[in-house]
């Protein structure tokens, strides 16, 4: 047997520079007296990319042999960012590379900037995604990610006048160094037409053509794919209508098809492209089966043995008609009766819940859904009577339901297990919204709570923080993330703790430096940074933040020469196009950023900062600056966040609710080391059950009503003192999310912030107690969670 080989730092320097130098002039066709730092990137990413060649083919070798498990992970969003400093770094190249090209004049860091993002994801779950990807080869689990190439992801954030506007996003438009195209790996997805006894005759169709991303792990052990799918016609160009002269009609069926892969739809998007959202995800999932079930098929020749060789992952409800194409395709293209399809598909499948926010639940329309796919309606109609019968269920537990197809409930029943992403969110699945199918299917849900890949969240984006890490706790604690805990012993130590704050301060002026280059505005580096990125969204209570800035700028207003702690509010993420609560938001934190930065009275003591177009690149340049990361969402409505995890292995203190992951993040660092404020999720349904409950608190807060009535007033819009008078009389008379009721606490959550981070060793006592409780939040221990308990996979590394 092959045991996969290991690329470690063994190839010399000179062995590099000429790789470079050999792609740079034959791939590249540059002479080194003209390359750019586009070139060099190219030149580098090639060269390393060669040497993830041979780990991915020998992953390949072994799984073959192994006859192991395969996992496949269908996911509509894969928020990946850049690639070559993550790859370099998990090879182990990183300061080699870095040494060849200062040979040549070139810094590195400069071409690590020239990357596009590959941002193919929203946020949070497309984020999650990646790390999975990281970890599974971390792991050495056999894995595909499978998911759309989409030609513009998650749109580009500009701010006119603060408004965020939006700009299409184009990272493919230079070559992607990273991919390979397989034009051998293609299939057909069929689109409408008509069913007639059991037999689809499609009207539309067009091709999937894999694209295939390796995705090395650590020390460049293993290597697994994530494969993209782009959408290309069937047929080319329509040639008779191109030789009678009408030109634009003739490429028409490519037009048609290319936009099925052309961009990544914003969350909470409106209806008027719902039926193209609709064949993305069916294009995803009919290529992902057709693909595995082909890949299957050439190594055993009993579909029964299915779902003990294949598991699949469904994240979220996007990829949920995985249940009935598997139906079909089995059926159809594979001759097995209704019951063994049913049965084998099942056994394959699982569904992770992302949310609980009932319109984030994907439903179609029945008539969509028989118009777009005929025959899958059917299947669905079939699935939700067996549903039915073998559960009695009352009707509005049914799949299909007053002419809607409820994806959730279609996965839940198509699954063997469906999983929250946080121990909270599992179990208010179990008690709230999935209760009644939790009855029917008993078992069926558990919780594997997310993490976030320590390789490129601290050991890339914090290498003055991983240095002291490795020599306080020793080499190779980014793949067995529970050593951090040995940190704990040194909290008293005041050479680790005089460390670790020069760390911190390293990184803060490094951000000053950037954001004074792209704003002007400069920040005091001894100041607290106090971060809330994330999407915008009215349950994530950005709202609650600016109010408690409007507050604290009024407080030094009017006592300038108190003993103020200077603080940085940092706030970074966008808002989906059509989301106008959320855009109102954003414009405000920037209005109120105009103001506070500009007022003579605060200086030091008060910034407001927000750089446009928050991404990945962005999260790892803030997250090791941040002393203090907002967690602050309406308890019981962020399923997890993984942000919060992210800040606190970079040791930032959190401030935050009991929410999603924020309470087992609480239980890890000690609850002396929290910033805890607010409601609980009981508390919230609680409080919704009082009438008034905003106005009440409203009038109970005098400092609120202040904040409130300046805003009102204009001071933040002079030009347009109206302007804000929506979302003040939202917060005095509906506020959906609790921003009123949950503010005092908040104001004063805030004030021990402040009390702490003026005994420098205390906090960074707190910060190093928060490092080392946060190795339960690794990705690999998430993805061992899911291998163990969901997928029954198995690592194939060989123990070395
Ligand atoms: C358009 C539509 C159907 C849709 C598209 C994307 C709906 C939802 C989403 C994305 C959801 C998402 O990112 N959820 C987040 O998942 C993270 C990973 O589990 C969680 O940490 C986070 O709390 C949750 O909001």
């Amino acid at each position: 047997m092959n045991a996969p080989s290991q690329i470690t730092s063994d190839f010399s320097s000179n062995d590099l520079h000429a790789r470079i130098a050999q792609h740079l002039t034959y791939t590249l066709g540059k002479d080194r007296a003209h390359a750019s730092t586009y070139d060099w990137r190219m030149a580098v990413s090639h060269t390393i990319r060669d040497l993830i060649v041979e780990p991915w083919f020998a992953a390949t070798r072994r799984t073959y042999e192994a006859q192991g498990k395969r996992v496949y992970y269908l996911s509509m969003e894969f928020l990946i960012g850049r690639i070559l400093e993550d790859a370099m770094i998990n090879l182990g190249l990183h300061r080699q590379i870095e040494a060849v090209l200062a040979e040549e004049g070139i810094a590195l860091a400069d071409v690590i900037e020239d990357e596009p993002d590959a941002a193919l994801g929203n946020g949070g779950l497309g984020r999650l995604a990646a790390c999975f990807m990281d970890s599974l080869s971390t792991i050495g689990c056999p894995a595909f990610g499978y998911g759309i190439r989409y030609e513009h992801g998650l749109f580009r954030q500009r701010f006119e006048g603060g408004r965020q506007v939006e700009t299409p996003e184009d990272w493919l438009n230079q070559p992607h160094p990273w991919e390979f195209e397989r034009p051998e790996a293609a299939y057909t997805i069929p689109f409408k037409g008509t069913v007639w006894d059991g037999i689809w005759t499609p009207s539309e169709t067009v091709l999937a053509r894999a694209y295939d991303t390796p995705v090395v792990g650590w020390q460049g052990q293993w290597a697994n794919t994530l494969r993209l799918w782009g959408a290309h016609p069937t047929e080319l160009f329509d040639l008779d209508r191109f030789n009678s002269g009408d030109h634009t009609a003739a490429a028409h069926p490519e037009a048609l098809a290319r936009t099925l892969s052309r961009v990544l739809y914003p969350e909470d998007a409106t209806d008027g492209g719902k039926e193209l959202r609709l064949k993305q995800e069916f294009f995803l999932v009919s290529a992902a089966l057709q693909d595995l079930l082909r890949r299957f098929t050439t190594e055993y020749d009993d579909l029964n043995l299915l779902s003990e060789k294949v598991a699949i992952q469904m994240n979220d409800t996007h990829p949920a008609l995985a249940g009935p194409e598997m139906i079909r395709l089995l059926m159809v293209d594979h001759g097995l009766d209704w019951d063994a399809a049913k049965r084998i598909a099942q056994g394959c499948l699982n569904y992770t819940n992302h949310t609980l926010l009932p319109e984030a639940l994907e439903r179609w329309s029945t008539w969509l859904m028989g118009r777009v796919l005929p025959h899958h309606m059917q299947i669905i109609e079939r699935i939700d009577a067996e549903h039915r019968a073998a559960t009695g269920c009352p009707p509005h537990l049914g799949i299909v339901w007053q002419d809607q197809v409820h994806m959730g409930t279609l996965a839940f029943v198509m699954a063997s297990h469906v999983n929250g992403v946080s121990a909270l969110h599992s179990d208010l699945m179990a008690k709230t919204v999935f209760a009644d199918l939790n009855a029917v299917y008993p078992g069926r849900i558990l919780n594997q709570t997310n993490g976030v890949t320590p390789r490129r969240w601290m050991r890339l984006a914090n290498p003055g923080l991983s240095r002291l890490i490795t020599d306080v706790i020793g080499a190779g604690w980014e793949a067995e993330l529970d050593r951090l805990r040995d940190l704990g012993a040194h909290a008293d130590d005041p050479d680790v703790l005089a460390r670790l704050a020069a760390a911190k301060r390293a990184n803060k002026v490094a951000l000053a430096d950037w954001v004074a280059a792209k704003t002007g505005i400069t920040l005091n580096p001894d100041a607290l940074f106090d971060v809330q990125i994330k999407r915008i969204h009215e349950y994530k209570r950005q709202l609650l933040n600016v109010y408690e800035t409007i507050a604290r700028w009024q407080a030094i207003r009017q006592t300038p020469d108190a003993d103020w702690v200077p603080r940085v509010k940092i706030f970074g993420g966008k808002a989906a196009p059509g989301y106008w609560v959320a855009k109102d938001i954003i414009r405000l934190i920037n209005d109120v950023g105009a103001v506070v930065n500009s007022d003579p009275l605060m200086r030091d003591r008060l910034k407001v900062i927000y750089p446009a177009n928050y991404n990945v690149s962005m999260a790892q340049r803030l997250i090791p600056a941040a002393d203090l990361s907002e967690q602050i969402s309406t308890a019981g409505k962020e399923a997890s966040g993984t942000g919060n995890m992210k800040f606190t292995m970079n040791g930032a203190l959190t401030i935050g609710t009991l929410d999603g992951a924020n309470v087992e993040i609480r239980d890890r660092v000690g609850a002396e080391n929290f910033f805890l404020f607010g409601m609980d999720a009981d508390g919230v349904q609680a409080r919704y059950a009082v009438p008034d409950h905003a106005r009440k608190a409203i009038l109970a807060s005098k400092v609120l009503q202040e904040v409130l009535q300046v805003i009102s007033e204009g001071r933040f819009s002079p030009d347009e003192p109206k302007r804000y008078h929506g979302l003040v009389d939202a917060t005095w008379n509906h506020d959906p999310f609790l921003v009123a009721s949950d503010f005092d606490a908040y104001l004063s959550a805030q004030a021990q912030a402040d009390a702490a981070f003026k005994d420098p060793d205390h906090w960074h006592r707190l910060a190093l107690r928060n490092i080392a409780g946060s190795g339960h939040f690794s990705s690999d221990r998430t993805i061992r969670g899911y291998m163990a308990d969901i997928w029954g996979a198995e690592s194939l590394l060989q123990d070395t």
